[in-house]
């Protein structure tokens, strides 16, 4: 049967095809506090800002639509949450200059989307999720006072922190494909975890502090490991199955342990 629904589907991707390459509409509005930005099957792309009195202005680029119109919104009273999902399509999320009071939590389905977040404040967790396609994450000069959660999916994804403060755990999780993450001029207060799975991944961390436990596992496939200058109480690396290298200086840990990472760079 699911054969069956699956060739009747090819029939009709001329159709889905022709409304993936619009750029689509994104509803933004209010709702019990929270700020609620939801895209469409379109590829969408919004840029995000607070203006000095407190509102945020949500703007579409690339002919996005923002509420149907061609002018951004301004919303008031968000107090709570900014919850995110621009759906299916090859999305762009921007965020630039904003505090979020409390969690801030971004989704995204299938697709090869960009979330970039600059001088962005989040009161208490930052969510990133986000599903296959070739996904590219940009965090610089973030504050997140609790945890910081990534996961992208299947397909080569890029991931890159820098000068970031996280008040609590970092978790980092880029799944199949050969996925990059580095990492830069970090401060964590509690844990900091990465993990690239399959795929032949490259991970690098520059000046950053791990307050507790930093592990890093870099899955199957043949990975590279570079780590300079990183300070934590205790650090588990881990290059999996294949031929993984690793260089590391300056790395300072009370206690360390590595794993499967035979070769050097
Ligand atoms: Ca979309
Ligand atoms: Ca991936
Ligand atoms: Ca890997
Ligand atoms: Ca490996």
């Amino acid at each position: 049967m699911r054969r069956v629904t699956n060739r009747k589907r090819l029939g009709v991707e001329p159709l889905e095809e022709r409304i993936l390459l619009q750029a689509g509409n994104v509803w933004a509005y209010v709702d019990d506090g929270d700020l609620i930005v939801r895209g469409n099957g379109g590829n969408n792309a919004v840029q995000i800002t607070q203006l000095p009195n407190g509102a945020y202005q949500i703007t579409g680029t690339g002919g996005t639509t923002v509420n149907g119109a061609n002018q951004p919104a301004v919303l008031n009273g968000v107090n709570d949450d900014a919850k995110i999902n621009l759906g299916r399509g090859n999305d762009s999320i921007t965020i630039e200059g904003a505090a979020v009071p409390d969690d801030l939590k971004i989704k995204d389905s299938n697709g090869n989307n960009l979330v970039q977040l600059t001088e962005v404040t989040v009161g208490d967790d930052l969510n990133l999720k986000l599903k296959n396609g070739n996904n590219n994450v940009e965090l610089a000069d973030v504050y997140v006072d609790e945890e910081l959660k990534i996961e992208t999916g299947r397909g080569a994804d890029v991931v890159n922190l820098e000068s970031v403060n996280i008040g609590k755990d970092v978790k980092i999780k880029t799944n199949d494909g050969d996925d990059q993450v580095s990492i830069a001029d970090a401060n964590v207060g509690d844990d900091m975890k990465v993990n690239t799975g399959d795929g032949n991944d490259v991970v690098a961390i520059d000046p950053t502090n791990v307050a507790e436990e930093l592990k890093v596992k870099l899955g199957d496939g043949d990975d590279d490991l570079y780590m300079d200058t990183v300070t934590a109480d205790e650090i588990e690396l881990d290059g999996g199955d294949g031929f993984d290298r690793q260089e590391l200086t300056l790395v300072d840990a009370d206690e360390m342990e590595l794993e499967d990472l035979e070769g050097t760079l």
